[in-house]
This record gives C-alpha cells, sequence and structure tokens, in this order.
C-alpha cells in the first residue's frame, strides 16, 4: 500500500468531501466488535482519584504517545500512551488532556476542570488510516470542554499561574513537518504556555526531583554525589543540570535536605506525574482485573498450544507463531513485549527476540510470551523439553526454579516487602545451585541468576508502582530463573541449561491467586501438557524452491 497521505495537499482536491464520508460510511457496515472495554465510569473516576492527589492550584497534563516510523511512508501499529488511555479512554495520537485540582472558569463563565485537545476529524485521512473520535465523538466519553489539538495554542490558558505544573513528556518525539498538531507541537506550546525555560531539561529533572521519592538513595551523601558524578561525566545533558551540579557537590544531609526543598519548589515538575500515576496504576481496580484475567488466561492458554505443539524440528520462529495465533484467536490485539522463545543456551539470553533457530532440536525452549488485551498486558513464561521429557539434569534445574517460585507464593500478601521476596527467591535458587554443585559460594548466586524476581504488570509489562510493600490488589510477577551458559565454571553437564517460570499474580489481604494457573508448572504435568495433540501436527503447508 502506498500512503499518498504523505503528500496530502497535492492530492487533497482530487476528493470531494461527500463521497469521501459516503465510502466510509459503507466501510463501516455494523460487524461485531468487542464489547468489554473499559467503561466511561471507570476512566472519570481515575481522573477523580487523580485530582484528590493533586496539590492545590495545579495542573496535570498527559500526552499522547508520537506515532512511530517502521520505514519510508509506513508506520508501527500506533501504541497509545498508557497513562492517557487509563484516564480517558483515548487511543489515538495528537492530544494532550490537561487535569485542573479546582474548578477553572471558561470565557462563557462555564465552569470546568478538564480540557481535551484531540485529533480531528479529517475525512480522508479517516480513508486511510480508520475512524477518528474527533470532538463531538471526545464528548461522548464524558469530557465536557473538547478541541481540536491544532487549537491547542490559540486556546489552551496560560499555565504560568499555577503553583505546579504536573506533566511528562513523551519519549521518542519527533517534529512531523506535514502536521502542526502532533506531540511535537503541543509540547513547544506547552513549554510555552507553562513558561518552562527553555533549558529545563525534563528527562533529568524527572529523574533528579524523583530522588526524594527513593529514602534509601538519601541515606548515604557519598553514594548519591557518586552516582550523579558519574552520570555528568558520561552525560552532557547531566553535567550542565544546575540541580545536578549542586547535588555532585553536597557534603551532608543538612545540605542535602536544603537542596530537596528547592526542587520541591520547582514549579514544572514531571517527578509528581510518575509518583501520582505510579500511586493510581499499581492498585488495581475491579474493572482491569477482569481485563488482567482475560490477557493473562489468554496467554497461559496459548502457552499450553506451545507446548502440545513443540517437536524437535520445529523453529523458535514457528512456536511464537502458535502462541501468538493463539493471542489473536482469543482477542488479544499485541504482545505485551517483543516474543521471547530461546531453544537451549538462546534462554541464557534474558531478553532474546531473534528467534531464529530453525530447528529447537532435543533442547529445552523457554518461551517468555504474553497477550496484551484491551491494554493490559500478561508477562508469562514456560519452560519446557521440545522432544517431550527432561533429562536429569533439566529437571534438577527446572525443579530449583519451581521451589523459588513456591517459597515466594507462600509469602504473596499484602505487608511483605519486595525485598523479601527478592531475598526468598535468591536463597533457594542459591542454595540450590551450591547443593548440586554448580555454585560454591552462596553469594555467586548472582552469575546464574542474574535478575530480579518480581515486577508490577498491567497496561505496562514493567507496569508503573512503588517498590515497596505488597498492597492489596497489586498485581506481580513472580519469575526466578537459572541460565547456565556454555563454558561456565561448572561440569560440562549444565552447560546449555536455561530454565525460567514465570507467574503472574494477585496480591490479597492474606494470600494470593495465581492468575497464569491454566498453563502448568511442575515439571510432570509440564510433560503431559506436551504429550497431548496439537491443531498443528496434521498442518502441511510447505515453501517449494
Ligand atoms: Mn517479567
Amino acid at each position: 500500500m502506498k500512503n499518498f497521505l504523505a503528500r496530502k495537499n497535492a492530492v487533497k482536491g482530487l476528493l470531494s468531501l461527500s463521497s469521501v464520508t459516503i465510502l466510509i460510511g459503507n466501510c463501516l457496515a455494523q460487524l461485531p466488535t468487542p464489547t468489554d472495554y473499559l467503561s466511561k465510569d471507570f476512566h472519570k473516576g481515575r481522573r477523580e482519584a487523580l485530582r484528590a492527589l493533586l496539590p492545590s492550584n495545579s495542573v496535570m497534563a498527559v500526552f499522547a504517545f508520537p506515532t512511530r516510523n517502521f520505514s519510508n511512508d509506513v508506520d508501527y501499529k500506533y501504541h497509545a500512551n498508557p497513562d492517557l488511555y487509563y484516564f480517558s479512554g483515548y487511543t489515538e495520537p495528537n492530544a494532550v488532556l490537561l487535569i485542573f485540582k479546582e474548578a477553572q472558569k471558561d470565557s462563557a463563565n462555564r465552569s470546568f476542570n478538564e480540557l481535551f485537545f484531540v485529533q480531528k476529524k479529517d475525512a480522508l485521512r479517516e480513508q486511510w488510516t480508520g475512524k477518528r473520535l474527533g470532538i463531538e465523538g471526545v464528548k461522548a466519553m464524558g469530557f465536557s470542554h473538547v478541541y481540536n489539538a491544532e487549537d491547542f495554542d490559540r486556546y489552551a490558558p496560560n499555565l504560568s499561574g499555577f503553583d505546579k505544573v504536573i506533566f511528562e513528556f513523551p519519549q521518542d518525539v519527533s517534529d512531523k513537518i506535514t502536521q502542526s498538531d502532533d506531540v511535537h507541537d503541543l509540547i513547544n506550546s506547552f513549554r510555552k504556555k507553562s513558561a518552562m525555560p527553555d533549558d529545563f531539561d525534563d528527562e533529568v529533572m524527572a529523574d533528579i526531583m524523583s530522588i526524594s521519592q527513593y529514602p534509601m538513595l538519601l541515606g548515604s551523601i557519598p553514594r548519591l554525589t557518586q552516582y550523579y558524578k558519574d552520570l555528568a561525566e558520561d552525560s552532557e545533558r547531566y553535567k550542565r543540570n544546575p540541580f545536578i551540579k549542586k547535588v555532585i557537590q553536597l557534603k551532608d544531609s543538612t545540605e542535602a535536605k536544603t537542596w530537596l526543598k528547592e526542587m520541591d519548589n520547582t514549579k514544572w515538575d514531571p517527578a509528581l506525574y510518575s509518583l501520582y500515576t505510579k500511586q493510581l496504576r499499581q492498585i488495581k481496580t475491579n474493572e482491569e482485573l477482569g481485563l488482567m484475567r482475560k490477557s493473562i488466561n489468554i496467554s497461559a492458554l496459548a502457552h499450553n498450544e506451545a507446548m502440545k505443539a513443540v517437536k524437535p524440528g520445529m523453529s523458535e520462529l514457528e512456536l511464537q507463531g502458535v502462541q501468538e495465533f493463539i493471542h489473536k484467536k482469543l482477542g488479544a490485539e499485541y504482545v505485551g513485549y517483543p516474543s521471547i522463545v530461546g531453544a537451549g543456551a538462546n534462554g541464557c539470553v534474558l531478553h532474546y527476540i531473534e528467534n531464529n533457530v530453525t530447528s529447537v532440536g532435543n533442547k529445552m525452549v523457554l518461551m517468555d510470551v504474553g497477550a496484551e488485551y484491551h491494554g493490559y498486558s500478561a508477562d508469562v513464561t514456560r519452560t519446557f523439553p521440545a522432544n517431550g521429557k527432561f533429562t536429569a539434569e533439566q529437571k534438577q534445574i527446572y525443579d530449583i526454579v519451581y521451589e523459588a517460585q513456591e517459597a515466594v507464593f507462600k509469602i504473596c500478601k499484602e505487608g511483605t516487602s519486595f525485598q523479601e521476596i527478592e531475598k526468598t527467591a535468591r536463597d533457594v535458587v542459591a542454595k540450590g545451585l551450591v547443593k548440586l554443585g554448580i555454585l560454591k559460594d552462596e553469594k555467586e548466586s548472582r552469575l546464574y541468576y542474574p535478575h530480579g524476581c518480581s515486577h508490577f504488570l498491567g497496561l505496562d509489562v514493567h507496569d508503573k508502582g512503588i517498590y515497596s510493600t505488597l498492597k492489596e490488589n497489586m498485581i506481580i510477577t513472580v519469575e526466578p530463573g537459572i541460565y547456565i551458559p556454555e563454558n561456565s565454571n561448572c561440569d560440562k553437564k549444565w552447560w546449555g541449561i536455561a530454565v525460567r517460570i514465570e507467574d503472574d499474580v494477585l496480591i490479597k489481604k492474606d494470600s494470593y491467586e495465581n492468575l497464569s494457573h491454566l498453563a502448568p508448572r511442575k515439571s510432570e504435568d509440564v510433560e503431559k501438557m506436551s504429550a497431548q495433540k496439537s491443531f498443528v501436527d496434521d498442518l502441511k503447508v510447505e515453501l517449494k524452491n
């Protein structure tokens, strides 16, 4: 498909508006589409919860993500900013939502506490890239004051009078030269309207202003100053930032307090944006839990089909395809992250996504694959032998990882700290590796278990949240692993064995629920699943030369 919209001005006159409208009307005949999206009330409730957190006389801006180029005139499929989706349900680019703490008045003396600038309707573009909601469509989503994004510069109020202007600019923003309403332009107008100094570096400031959220970092001033000295050596942007210049000269905690206070008084605040979105998104509402259950069930069922399908002659890509086919069959629009399918030692590469081995042989296959359903991501890993039977060595390693998971499950409940979780998993793995003679000292466990055990899960696969103690209705992963690369300093028989088992856990007051339980975890249950017939067993598709 050649997208002539790249040259829109030259062709715009070729089609009359009315004929295009009729064409689109015909294209959008009433075929069934999903009906289980988040409700208007959910999004409104999230905005109200945010407003309750906002300090007095403040405004928070949530920008749409930019579109991203794939190559030439083709873009990647658009992925919405999870924060904007969370607060509004809107999933189009070229938009910014302003949420005010207190009610404001418009020129007609009508009161509002939200302003939403959205992508404008454009019949010609809609013929190519699909329906846009436009102002009326977004009003129907529960917003009273909605405008076209191209009017942001002209119509949005002056924001410089607020005590706090809370925001986060998306990553990877670039100026689209044919557009005046892309996120690049919206950010420029926003900076102007909030009187943000030209040299205000939002990313460096987001880092440094978040420090007060990590009391541990402030425990040792020499460590803190050294950390930023190192960063300033590597990065010009860190080096020239006035707050960084100060932090690397801090002598004691009294000076640190003055420095923190100075930062807290800064009007433009990306750190509060990060804090509030973490505080809200880490606790799942019932509606969100419903979608999480779907994405996780879909992923677990897809893992089962991969276990049934696997054969030594299969490729990594083929297994990826089996699993992603099930995602799509069950309605998941995306994967939550690029699928990881690693046979044998490829499993040791933690984010291996090449998946280009043409025949997995008699190795184990590590599949870390999760669906995204209506924005909510699963994150599930299973490791299984391609020939259906674990070897003695594979099973010994597998069972240590399984035991580490079991030990963590036992403490998954409100009040447990992430530190306890990490320590519990690492202790089991370290002891197991010493017992098998793979490690001499438990302290060296990072050699074969180099990552953490748990992270938040939700709209992002590594979801926003505060890593202190577990609370009811958080969802976290539990994913210990053991990876023994070729040529490791241990008996050869262990080389190339890589195992990760990853489940998604809902935290309750006194217990937990394993949301990914539909996919077997025990080694003998994995073997049983593998022995079942697969829907691809009889599939005959061959590429003839
Ligand atoms: Mn994970």
